[in-house]
């Protein structure tokens, strides 16, 4: 396969002035006529006109008029075309129905629709597939749907046929086309300008109950983005449409989006508030990348961090705003630790604007995207809150219309604040998480105290050299009483190794180091527990707070594991007065009950350079949730009791929080062999969050048979609720037997391979089972491989994003390495494997 490399960047030959499609609809035999305006581009060289193209029949071919006859191959196509502008004409055949890869013009329950980012739009017509091409789009739909959706706003409509036209220059992969009979949910906006905005939730009969929260949701994010960033919508009508065969959970075509139906459809009855909140931040990030994607572009593909890093960190800025800021930044440090540290640490290690590639679709990754806004993050931190806003507003009036670069972003915050971003620019450039660490010196006679910081990042696949970043490090100092003596300060850190001096003080310091997690980075810290629960019980910085208690059970589950030592009392005792601490919202002290996961774990104990043993995790898990359970068994009736949302449910910030909670002392009254609550609750629950919770406790207590029965038979028809039904047996089966309850459950008459919700529900749980998928046996791995071996060939994009399962393999022992070996060998060894899948195959093998 080839590799696309980053600095072999070149514009490409032709500007395009217009674009006109006509689709003739059919399920097999789809005809695509195109009519495109092209000029000479004058700041190119290269005058090659080649157009991508890939699984088309080419029935006729024009330039000006004039029938020709270009040159194809697989990858498109090659034509001698006049020093002038000219108009190219074609006519392909394309079967939207046999299409399983979704990516193109494909069919999911009879409806039509599309995918074209990355570089989808290349297997509709020929075209040059890039995102720096752009141009406005008139678009003709013939088809007997009751439902015919394009881009823009609407034209001449009638029977059998709609016109759409979008003024907005876009390149290819933001087009998109919606076909069948679906109904919509109605809604309105008038934007700050006073414009009217039509706006509709497209689905299919039956689900139209289910869209009212996520109307809700576009109006919130409309208003937001003018309010905090001034950004206006800029058409008549605003479309989302739920499909329920999606690779991924959205896409933000011009004035059209395409939703994967579980991240818009929401209800009481069938979603539990993860997913209202998750739904909720998925509808604003497609919206808000009408301006940062579309009215603001990519130059090419490895600029992806441009658009998504930037609307990662403005949807994380509208959840906090929406919700609870604190909440939301923990929950977003643990995603990104569960995500993109394993990643970053690994053989798929690369960096947020990666240099080359082979398949771009594999590089939609936790990188690009989470790690992509928390640099966004350290660049507002560094810069402060006023220039970041003057910055974007430059961003805007600069790029408007424009395909640009990580250079051209740098240059704007350059402009505003004088500033040389040359060494920060490094956080685009460098692959790998750096790890800081601090060392603490005390002079009592001076009353003087240092911090002492050292930065370092390991060798990463491709770099073995690292140079020093500049790491904003927010820090405070509190006295011994637990007050704070020095409010929060940022340390900017550009050296290798770099001291901060404070002085006058009265007595030794306690600081609180990496506030609200500023920099993504791995803190090392030479400090004891008793410092640890200090801060858990005084830090003024609520996530510093909770990362203290996080590190204390983090080191207890470490003792548990590697010296068989018993839970540690420090960290039980600080949890209780916490949990008890009513003063504390629920959300938060939810947030403190959760201890890290068996995968966190291992990645903990790997970085201690031991060898993570998945049964011991699995069996200190378990034990540490019972301590935890007996330390608080005076207080979990109380703790459930009393966190019962009064009134009707609401999804808001407030009930999900004492929903967690309550649902939190449930799970531990099921550790101390207490059922009832969960017993009562799924039979009574009449909301998802609380029924599955209720669900997951009987199954995790082993007595949960009748109840998993139950809950396929209410929800059998329920295509969203049985995903879930899938995933929480495969995900939180008996290690001993997770490899035969996942197969069994491949064998179900529902499962179905072709659609990625079901696929991922069921084999993406699993394999997140850690003993489990883990297992000694092997038998883990190999159901996982002749799984993504079976799907390849139907679907490479979810088969190789599949593949990451594998990615942290070197970190177990010499035994379970040479069966995921094996098992990777083998998918490697596939006859026709698909590039997505090789690509990350060979790069996971390393
Ligand atoms: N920009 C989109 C990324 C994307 C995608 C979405 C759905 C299916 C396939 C896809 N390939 C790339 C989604 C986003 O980040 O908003
Ligand atoms: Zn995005």
């Amino acid at each position: 396969p080839q590799t696309i490399y980053l600095k072999d960047y070149t514009p490409f030959g032709y500007l395009i002035d217009s674009v006109h499609l006509t689709f003739k609809l059919h399920p097999t035999t789809t005809r695509v006529l195109s009519r495109i305006a092209f000029r000479p581009n004058p700041d190119a060289t290269d005058k090659t006109f080649f157009l991508h193209g890939e699984q088309l029949t080419l029935i006729s071919a024009k330039i000006d008029g004039a029938e020709i006859t270009p040159e194809v191959t697989d990858e498109g196509l090659i034509a001698n075309v006049p020093d002038a502008p000219f108009v190219w004409e074609a006519e392909v055949e394309i079967s939207p129905s046999t299409n399983t890869a979704l990516e193109g013009l494909y069919m999911s329950n009879g409806m039509y629709c599309t995918q074209c980012e990355a570089e989808g739009f290349r297997k509709i017509t020929y075209y040059p597939d890039r995102p720096d091409v752009m141009a406005t789009f008139d678009v003709r739909i013939e088809g007997d749907e009751k439902v015919l959706l394009s881009n823009g706003n609407p034209g001449a409509s009638g029977d059998g046929f709609a016109e759409w036209s979008d003024p907005w220059k876009k390149p290819a992969y933001l087009f998109a086309l919606v076909a069948g009979d679906l109904v919509n949910h109605p809604g309105q906006f008038t934007t700050k300008s006073g414009k009217d905005v039509e706006l509709n939730i497209w689905v299919r009969p039956g689900d139209d109950g289910k869209c009212a929260f996520g109307m809700q949701a576009l109006k919130d994010s409309m208003k937001w983005d003018e309010d905090v960033y001034g950004r206006e919508y800029d058409l008549d009508i605003f479309n989302i449409v739920a499909v329920d065969d999606f690779n991924m959970g959205a896409m933000e075509n011009k004035g059209l989006n395409i939703f994967n139906s579980s991240c818009v459809l929401a209800s009481q009855a069938t979603s539990t508030d993860a997913d209202f909140e998750r739904i909720e931040a998925i509808i604003a990030h497609e919206y808000f990348h009408n301006w940062t994607g579309n009215r603001i572009t990519c130059r090419d593909w490895f600029q992806l961090c441009l658009k998504e890093g930037l609307t990662v960190f403005r949807d994380a800025q509208f959840t906090a705003d929406m919700r609870s800021e604190p909440v939301k930044r923990i929950d977003d440090v643990i995603a990104l630790r569960a995500r993109q540290f394993p990643e970053d640490q690994g053989p798929l290690s690369h960096p947020v604007r990666p240099e080359e590639f082979q398949e771009i679709n594999n590089f939609y990754t936790a990188t690009v995207y989470e790690k992509g806004a928390e640099v966004i993050g350290m660049l507002k931190t560094l810069v402060g809150d006023e220039a970041y806003y003057q910055a974007l507003d430059l961003y805007f009036e600069r790029h408007d219309g424009d395909a640009a670069t990580i250079e051209d972003w740098i240059k704007v915050f350059e402009d505003c604040t004088g500033r040389d971003l040359t060494q920060f620019k490094r956080w685009y450039s460098q692959s790998g998480t750096p790890k800081v660490s601090v060392r603490e010196e005390w002079q009592a006679e001076s009353g003087t105290f240092t911090l002492h910081f050292s930065q370092s990042t390991a060798p990463t696949p491709g770099q073995d050299v690292k140079d020093p970043r500049v790491i904003p490090i927010a820090l405070g100092l509190l006295n011994p009483n637990g007050d704070e003596t020095h409010p929060t300060r940022i340390f900017e850190m550009m050296e290798a190794e770099q001291s901060l001096t404070f002085t006058g003080l009265g007595a030794r310091p306690i600081p609180s180091i990496l506030r609200g997690f500023s920099a993504p980075v791995m803190l090392e810290q030479d400090i004891d527990n008793a410092r640890r629960a200090f801060l858990l019980a005084h830090d003024t910085d609520e996530f510093n707070r909770w990362e203290a208690g996080r590190d204390l059970a983090r080191d207890s589950l470490i003792n548990m594991i590697l010296k068989d030592a018993a839970p540690d009392p420090a960290y039980l005792d600080g949890l209780k007065r916490v949990v008890t601490d009513t003063s504390l919202d629920a959300a938060y002290r939810a947030l403190m009950l959760a201890q890290p996961t068996e995968t966190e774990l291992a990645g903990a104990l790997a970085a201690l350079g031991e060898t993570p043993d998945p049964d011991k995790i699995y069996a200190a898990t378990k034990a540490l949730s019972k301590a935890k359970a007996g330390i608080l068994a005076d207080d979990l009736h109380a703790l459930y009791s009393d966190n019962q949302p009064q009134g009707p449910y609401t999804p808001d910030a407030e009930g999900s929080g004492k929903r967690a909670l309550a649902n939190m002392a449930m799970a531990l009254l099921g550790r101390l062999g207490q059922l009832d609550p969960a017993k009562a609750q799924f039979a009574t629950a009449d909301n998802m969050t609380q029924q599955i919770a209720a669900l997951a406790t009987l199954v995790r207590e082993g007595a949960g048979t009748e109840a998993v029965q139950d809950f396929y038979d209410q929800w059998k028809s329920d295509r969203l609720v049985i995903d879930k039904w899938f995933g929480l047996q495969a995900g939180m089966a008996d290690p001993d037997q997770a490899a035969e309850v996942a197969k069994a459950l491949t064998q179900h008459a529902d499962f179905d391979m072709k659609n990625p919700n079901r696929f991922r529900a069921t084999l993406g749980a699993f394999a997140g089972n850690h003993a489990g998928f883990h297992h000694a046996t092997g038998a883990g791995y190999k159901l996982l491989a002749d799984w993504l071996i079976k799907l390849d060939p139907v679907n490479p994009q979810t088969t190789a994003r599949m593949c990451t399962a594998f990615q942290t393999w070197k970190r177990y022992d010499s035994q379970r390495q040479s069966l995921i070996r094996a098992e990777l060998e083998r998918i490697l060894a596939t006859e026709g494997l698909s590039r997505d899948t090789h690509e990350m195959v060979t790069r996971i093998l390393g």
